[in-house]
């Protein structure tokens, strides 16, 4: 852990410094609790808390957890606010915003009860603040720019402090000029931890936010006035195969904190097991109220917190149900070919333009291995590389691995699912009796008001051929 998190303000530790909650807002630079950031991408291992009420920590998918000082009882933090680059999978690094080095901002930690000071340096180029998404909190430290409180100017730290009162899981996010900086990746996880370290107790306890960018293929900079059409969608602000798998064992207990601060929802599918939303940003749900899924609709500004017994053994797919979400910046722009015979026509362009390729003509999956020159800082479309062959995904895909091996405190993947023998889809090679066919016409609700021709639709092939 310590590797790749480095020191940028070297403080001398907790309680070296020691000035009341007075003068921390008036001293400035020389009180701040250090600033930490992280340098990379990887899943950092869940944090035990060395200081204050114990709890025990989430595990933040590509991400890590903010460590604090103790200040005469109060929890400080230090975020930063400020350009990073983010490699959103290997082999492509992307320019956004975000805090502490990376995007989204580390995870911040407390328990119920728990006085909090966070101390916000803004080295963006314009101003923010900081809105702590589902808290009760004084109305002014709420973090809206122009209702609450002054933009933070660039340049500038402000300080916020509040009780940590009810437990749960929240998020944090400007609430300054927000189209472009949450589109630009400025987005953390809160959790607050329950007083009674038993309550709601689980195994493991992912957390991650679903985050979308629209990046032009070959560029670095999201084009922050994109609304809807955005072309990678991020875990994390990763996109698979750059997702770390989520590593379980054998009858865990496992709980998987999902927020959403994109700009559509996102239904989020576990394969293999059921699970009950057992969380929202409004609370805990009340047993009563849980029932039965395998997919989860996480709207906008929305968290959820689902929870399964990691009973059965295997690699199962953990993805957003929308199939253009799994799917990278390539190929949002690719005309439908399916079912069209263009083999002249490529190649009569390939004597004019020799790495023209034509594709799709069979559906998309030929994309997986296709050997496309692509742009620099681009990814394939569909990717990864699994035990049987390329995965065919990009985007909101991971996967939750359990193992009977999994030691408890273990989070580092053991590589893929080893199936015992005769339980894995296997080609029939028998004969194949012809498919009975249903031959009726379709009926209708009501007769039609009147009589219309069959329409005939003749399609156009290229090179002149007619066909029906
Ligand atoms: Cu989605």
């Amino acid at each position: 852990m310590d590797k790749l998190i480095s020191r940028r303000n070297f403080f001398k530790g907790a309680g070296a410094v020691a000035v009341s909650a007075s003068l921390v807002s008036r001293v400035g630079a020389a009180s701040l609790p250090e600033a930490v950031v992280a340098n990379g991408p990887a899943t950092q291992p869940p944090p035990m808390p060395q200081t204050g009420r114990p709890f025990s920590p989430v595990v933040t998918l590509n991400g890590w957890s903010l460590p604090w000082r103790m200040n005469n009882n109060v929890k400080e933090f230090h975020l930063v606010a400020e350009p990073v680059v983010r490699e959103m999978a290997p082999g492509m690094k992307a320019n956004l915003w975000g805090y502490n080095g990376q995007s989204p901002g580390p995870t911040i930690e407390v328990v119920e009860g728990d006085r909090v000071r966070i101390f916000v340096t803004n080295k963006l180029p314009e101003h923010t603040s900081v809105h702590w998404h589902g808290q009760r909190l004084p109305n002014g430290m709420d973090g809206v720019t122009g209702l609450t409180q002054p933009g933070i100017p660039a340049g500038k730290t402000f300080v916020y402090e509040f009780e940590a009162k009810r437990p749960g899981t929240f998020m944090y996010h400007p609430h300054a000029d927000e189209m472009v900086q949450m589109a630009m990746g400025m987005m953390g996880f809160w959790i607050t931890h329950p007083k009674n370290p038993n309550f709601m107790k689980v195994d493991r306890d992912f957390v991650f936010l679903l985050g979308s960018y629209d990046i032009t293929p070959g560029s670095y900079t999201p084009r922050v006035n994109t609304m809807l059409d955005f072309n990678l969608f991020t875990f994390n602000s990763r996109v698979f195969p750059g997702i770390d798998t989520m590593n379980v064992r054998q009858g865990d207990r496992v709980r998987i904190r999902v927020g959403n601060l994109t700009m559509t929802n996102h239904p989020i599918h576990l394969h293999g097991h059921e699970f009950t939303v057992t969380g929202t940003d409004g609370g805990w749900t009340n047993p009563a109220s849980r029932w039965p899924e395998v997919t989860a609709d996480i709207a906008v500004g929305q968290m959820r917190a689902i929870e399964f017994d990691a009973t059965d053994l295997g690699d199962w797919a953990f993805h957003c149900h929308k199939s253009h979400h799994t799917m990278n910046a390539m190929g949002h722009n690719l005309p439908t070919l399916i079912g069209v015979d263009h083999k002249g026509v490529a190649e009569k362009i390939n004597k004019l333009v020799p790495d023209y390729m034509v594709m799709g003509e069979r559906g998309m999956a030929d994309m997986e291995s296709m050997e496309m020159p692509l742009p620099d800082n681009t990814l394939p479309m569909m990717t990864g590389k699994g035990p049987f062959g390329g995965v065919g995904m990009g985007g909101m895909f991971t996967i939750v691995k359990v193992r009977k091996e999994q030691k408890p405190g273990d989070y580092s993947d053991h590589g893929w699912y080893r199936h015992p023998a005769g339980t894995v889809a296997y080609e029939w090679t028998g004969a194949l009796p012809a498919a009975s066919r249903n031959s009726s016409a379709g009926g209708q609700s009501m007769p039609l008001a009147s009589k219309t021709k069959p329409v005939e639709v003749t399609v156009r092939k290229p090179l002149g051929h007619a066909g029906h």
